[in-house]
């Protein structure tokens, strides 16, 4: 019975065969045992899957067969995050419309998708520039203002002066405009903002619920930043104005020897006197043009006086008014008390504009730096002697009895800013009125088309300011004199809830026979953002994959959005992702794939050659899925042949009658083991290498039973569908009129009676000295033992000639042979 296994025929033959019978759609409504496996979905580039992509997607698939074959009905979705620059970078160089290039590459990565054989639920594919998707990022939007959270603002923006065009932080590379290497300035332009930080304590809070990476869960914790501190008030002579500061020391408020102002902090210009306004605005000028990452890598501070002076809250001293670039404007207040003792940035600013330093707390000054960390309080009046933590509290209740501050809580967390001078993304929903009100569309003109004649060239506006029909549509509906919104999404609004809108797709008619390849669903006409008895039912997901670069921005927007929308009423669940699992790395002889280097593996040529099912486990085979591994171009051979031994062996030798020994049961136990726990753990490379080694055990044998056979196809299925569905197929030669797929059988259970060790190794002596040792049963009797101990070629040797006078066998551990 025995044929060449074909991965090419094989592959395609069930792939075809599993959309006609769309054994990998998922009955929402109705499911028992609800099970969400999400994976990032992809951006559709021009450059088609690469391995990166692969190794996403390709266990997480593994992983999720697994969870269907223990009984979940598992619901795993598939679309595409296709607004963003590369599209239209790419209509600028070549003119071909971002719609056109995007629309072709999606169909390119959809047969791409499809080759890997994923049970995807295609019925379900999102598409997020599809207009009956960005309807919702648009009401996403609405609801954001409608509740608050969206709000308008001045905001610094990368600007190319040469190209006169606003650059996402990706393409400004070392202060330079990527495409042509104009110096990036600062722009102050009104932009959308949402106020993701009113949500700091909340994003902190829920990070402990969430199994998600240490790492992960440290970097957000991190990129929100929550310090404890005060905010404490000095006056400024001559004013009635007051500098607020936020400090982390309150306890050093003594030690302040002067206070530093952004440049572009509102007070400048009024407290500046005249004769200081020239190198104040000089300084300011100079500051707009650097990025905070080049303020953060200059060795030396900078700053200017402002010739105004403010006045100690405690000791009524009067201290000078910098202003300075380390002072950032969008953290805390803006403004800084300067504790140059006890502070690094403030004592390598003193350093260089000999200003003077002050120590209040106890400890030796070390040579050219501040003295920073805990102590105790000193020259610091009614504080004197306190240790730090003390001190900052009677120091922050000080200033709350004297009204001159209280005790607070920062967070570095900014507001989102998601507004983008761009056209490949989804307008803003808002239209001005003629006195430059801003108003939401009404929803029943959602979704606010995106206009199709625009120029892609650079003019210094947003591209859809040029638009006629986009001009002529708003005054046609809201009257004349208004104009809409010329600025789009930010791309991180439409993946941060395109988990809920998979639950929403329509079903469209039925996935065309002939081509098995998916069809998207027609028109969608639903009210809702997301049915609310399926978002109860689905949400959180159960299982998120995807990479680690997305630990703060994409991963904090998903989860901020959520909450908002519970604030909102529309889901029932704070967090979206319950579980996360960031795959590791997969490099080239050691180096990290790049376009640049030309050491890519590209999928497609393996994928033909080796077939979808190789090309997946030699990924999962290479290392622990979570730190990747090492691509080499031979090691896929090894799996190749693995591919082909199964299929060989599993089908040669598998007979109904045929009873299988006690190695053979111990190793299939064994093996059920192995592969249960390396697939619940995402440990694929040791469900494979044991997978291999029962292939060693099988090899051996003239026969084994077809039950086994059977079980060693069901382990092999998460891992090799393709393989593991034909091997189901030839093992059920006479399927009942209901085929039914090796997908849909229960994962076989293990007997831990085989996996206690049921061998024992005695030691052999023979006249007290040790000769060897011999394995044998746990259950092997006296008589059992001593014989396979006379069978050692050593001991055999010593035994020749002599008559034994004595055997004595201690249970478990020793024959001692007596002559
Ligand atoms: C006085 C002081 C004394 C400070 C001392 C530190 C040590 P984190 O911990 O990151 O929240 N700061 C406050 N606002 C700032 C701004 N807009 N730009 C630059 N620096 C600013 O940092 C809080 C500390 O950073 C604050 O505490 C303040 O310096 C500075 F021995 O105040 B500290």
């Amino acid at each position: 019975m025995y044929r060449d296994y074909s991965p090419s025929e094989v592959e395609a033959k069930w792939q075809k065969a599993w959309a006609d019978a769309r054994v990998y759609e998922t009955d929402l409504k109705n499911a028992k045992n609800p099970f969400y496996a999400l994976v990032m979905f992809p951006y559709p580039s021009g450059d088609k899957l690469h391995v990166g992509h692969w190794y996403n997607y390709a266990p997480a698939d593994s992983f999720a067969r697994y969870q269907r074959m223990l009984g979940k009905d598992v619901f795993s979705p598939m679309g595409f995050d296709a607004f963003g620059l590369p599209a239209e970078n790419y209509a600028i160089k070549t003119g071909v419309k971002p719609a056109d290039s995007i629309k072709k590459n999606v169909e390119n990565m959809i047969v791409q998708l499809s080759k890997m054989g994923c049970m995807y639920d295609w019925k379900r594919m999102v598409n997020t520039t599809d207009p009956s998707y960005y309807k919702w990022t648009q009401c996403l939007f609405s609801q954001m203002y409608k509740h608050k959270p969206a709000y308008q603002k001045e905001g610094n923006v990368n600007w190319c002066p040469k190209d006169q065009t606003v650059l996402a932080n990706e393409q400004v590379k070392d202060g330079l405009c990527e495409r042509c290497g104009t110096e990036v300035i600062q722009k102050s332009l009104k932009q959308w903002f949402w106020n993701i930080s009113s949500y700091s304590q909340k994003l902190l809070d829920g990070l402990d619920g969430l199994d998600w990476p240490e790492k992960t869960k440290l970097m957000q914790q991190h990129w929100i930043g929550r310090s404890e501190g005060a905010e404490v008030q000095f006056a400024i002579e001559g004013f009635d104005d007051v500098i607020k500061v936020f400090t982390t020391r309150p306890d050093t408020l003594l030690g302040v020897t002067y206070v530093v102002l952004a440049p572009e902090h509102p007070l400048v210009e009024k407290i500046t006197p005249k004769d200081q306004l020239g190198s104040v605005n000089a300084y300011r000028e100079l500051a707009k043009k650097k990025t905070a990452m080049q303020v953060e890598l200059e060795k030396t501070k900078t700053g200017v006086p402002t010739g105004a002076h403010a006045i100690h809250p405690v000791t009524g001293e009067k201290l000078p008014i910098w202003i300075a670039d380390y002072a950032l404007m969008n953290y805390g207040t803006g403004a800084v008390m300067a504790v140059p003792a006890h502070d690094e940035r403030d004592f390598a600013f003193a350093t260089v504009y000999k200003l003077p330093m002050k120590q209040v707390v106890d400890g030796t000054m070390p040579e050219g730096a501040a003295l920073t960390g805990d102590g105790s309080a000193i020259n610091s009046d009614f504080l004197d002697g306190l240790k730090t933590a003390e001190a900052k509290k009677k120091m922050i209740a000080w200033l709350e009895d004297h009204n001159k501050g209280r005790g607070l809580i920062n967070y570095r967390l900014r507001d989102w800013l998601v507004s983008r001078q761009r056209y490949w993304g989804a307008p803003i929903p808002i239209v001005y009125d003629p006195e430059g009100n801003a108003h939401e569309i009404p929803e029943e003109h959602l979704p606010w088309l995106l206009p199709t004649d625009v120029e892609f060239l650079p003019t210094g506006k947003s591209p859809l300011y040029d638009s006629k029909e986009f001009r002529e549509r708003t005054e046609k509906i809201f009257g004349k004199g208004w104009v809409p919104e010329f600025d789009t999404m930010d791309t991180f609004v439409c993946s941060s809830f395109y988990y809920l809108r998979y639950l929403m797709q329509e079903p469209p008619p039925p996935v065309s026979a002939e081509t098995s390849s998916p069809v998207r669903g027609g028109g969608n006409v639903e009210r809702v953002f997301v049915d609310p008895v399926l978002e109860k039912k689905w949400m959180p997901v159960d299982m998120y994959i995807g990479g680690p670069e997305h630990a703060t921005m994409h991963l904090i927007y998903a989860r901020f959005v959520m909450m908002a929308l519970k604030d909102f009423g529309f889901v029932s669940h704070d967090e979206p992702f319950k579980r996360l699992v960031h795959q590791g790395l997969i490099t080239n002889q050691g180096a990290k794939m790049s376009k640049s280097k030309g050491n890519v593996v590209s999928p497609d040529t393996f994928v033909e050659f080796h077939g979808s099912d190789v090309f997946r486990m030699y990924l999962m085979f290479m290392g622990p899925f979570t730190d990747g591994g090492d691509w080499s171009d031979t090691g896929i051979k090894g799996v190749a042949r693995f591919v082909q031994r199964a299929w060989k062996m599993l089908t040669e030798k598998a007979k109904a009658d045929a009873v299988d020994d006690a190695e053979m049961t111990t190793m299939l136990h064994r093996t059920i083991k192995a592969v249960t726990d390396g697939l619940e753990n995402l440990h694929f490379n040791t469900a494979i290498a044991t997978l291999m080694e029962c292939m060693n055990t099988i090899e051996k044998r003239e026969t084994i039973n077809l039950e086994t056979a059977k079980t060693i196809a069901k382990l092999l299925s998460p891992l090799a569908p393709h393989l593991a569905e034909e091997l189901w197929s030839v093992l059920n030669p006479n399927p009942n009129p209901n085929p039914s797929f090796i997908i849909d059988q229960a994962w076989p259970k293990f007997d831990p009676a085989f996996l206690q060790s049921n061998t024992m190794t005695i030691a052999v002596q023979v006249n007290g000295k040790l000769r060897g040792d011999v394995t044998v049963s746990s259950s092997a009797t006296k008589e059992e033992v001593i014989a396979a101990a006379k069978e050692i070629e050593n001991v055999k040797k010593y035994l020749e000639g002599s008559a034994i006078k004595k055997e004595i066998y201690v249970p478990g551990k020793l024959v001692s042979l007596v002559l």
